[in-house]
């Protein structure tokens, strides 16, 4: 079996090689760029020009979970299956991105950041009786899922919401367009682990943050795309919006002169909220392909017409 291993920006190919080899040493790894004919691609917005010189190849396995890049740039033959990464140690990191999220707004942590470069001393809270906020995940999928059951765990009422309907118990949950209004109604913090598509791009606007309590927090984690930045912004500004921990961006890395960069309410983190483990990603990219070549079903397999 021969497996092409490809890559954007850092240099990570290497560390995936020796990795998969580690699991399967009988299989050959080609970097990329390499004209051997190859049966499976491992890799991350693999380009047009790859494509064009593996005539052999059987599947893509997308080195990520989200695959709005590799669709948006619809240089994968029709014909090939894509296949992504799911949940791989990454769920967990979301879920701990959530929570800090959450703790950051339930417990006043920004006024006291604040409070402490001014060296100011004041309590906000009634300590030891703090309510914890209801929180609502957009997304129940790998990543959704495990924030939503993680913070229920920590007693935090949760609602979910997705695009069919799931029975969660302990979990208030609503499906589809329809429900988005009254999810939204109820959520003192709103987590986004959406993928972006055609239906979820721009979802998080000035209307549906209008249909929030007042002084709620956004979480997103998701993909930039989802949010209009300037409805985002004037909510921030106009108090709708308490506050938001923002991972991903429209344009990343994000620009110099975006206002999130220095908006009080705002925290901004580089795409951080859920690397990819490499030991986790590999065992699972070795268990796929060969599922497949037994002709097993695999779990994974990304929808090109829903988008995810
Ligand atoms: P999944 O495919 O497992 O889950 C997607 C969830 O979103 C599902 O519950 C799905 O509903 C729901 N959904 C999709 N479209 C809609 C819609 N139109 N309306 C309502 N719900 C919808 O994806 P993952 O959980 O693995 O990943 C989610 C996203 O997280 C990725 O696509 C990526 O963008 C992002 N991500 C970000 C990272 C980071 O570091 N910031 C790291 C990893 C991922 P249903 O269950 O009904 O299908
Ligand atoms: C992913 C990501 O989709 O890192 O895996 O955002």
């Amino acid at each position: 079996m021969k497996i092409l291993v490809q890559s954007t920006g850092l240099d990570i190919v290497p560390g995936i090689i020796a990795e998969l080899r580690k699991h399967q040493p009988g299989w050959e790894y080609f970097a990329w760029p390499s004209d051997e004919p190859c049966d499976y691609v491992v890799g991350w917005k693999p380009p047009a020009e790859l494509f064009a010189k593996q005539p052999k190849l059987k599947a893509v396995i997308n080195y990520g979970a989200g695959v709005d890049a590799i669709l948006a740039m619809g240089a994968v033959p029709p014909h090939l299956p894509i296949v992504r990464l799911e949940d791989a140690g990454m769920a967990r990191q979301m879920a701990e991105y959530a929570i800090y999220g959450v703790i950051h707004h339930q417990r006043h942590l920004q006024i006291y950041l604040e409070q402490q470069r001014a060296k100011h001393w004041q309590q906000h809270e009634d300590r030891g009786n703090v309510r914890q906020p209801t929180v609502g995940v957009l997304g129940l999928g790998e990543m959704g899922g495990a924030v939503a059951r993680k913070l229920a765990t920590f007693g935090y009422p949760v609602r979910g919401w997705s695009r069919s309907r799931h029975q969660v118990e302990g979990m208030t949950t609503f499906a589809g367009m329809a429900e988005l209004p009254a999810f939204l109604a109820g959520c003192d913090v709103l987590v986004s682990m959406l993928p972006l598509t055609e239906l979820t791009r721009g979802l998080i606007n000035a209307v549906t943050l209008a249909q929030l309590p007042r002084g709620a927090f956004l979480v997103n984690a998701g993909r930039g795309g989802h949010l209009v930045d300037a409805d985002v912004v004037a909510a921030l500004d106009s108090g709708q919006l308490g506050g938001a921990l923002l991972d991903v961006f429209h344009e990343e890395p994000l620009p110099q002169d975006h206002p999130y960069w220095s908006h009080p309410k705002v925290i901004v983190t580089p795409h951080i909220a859920a690397t990819t483990p490499i030991k986790d990603a590999c065992a699972q990219i070795v268990d796929k392909i060969a599922a497949m070549e037994r002709g097993e079903f695999v779990s994974g397999i990304v929808d090109p017409k829903i988008g995810y």
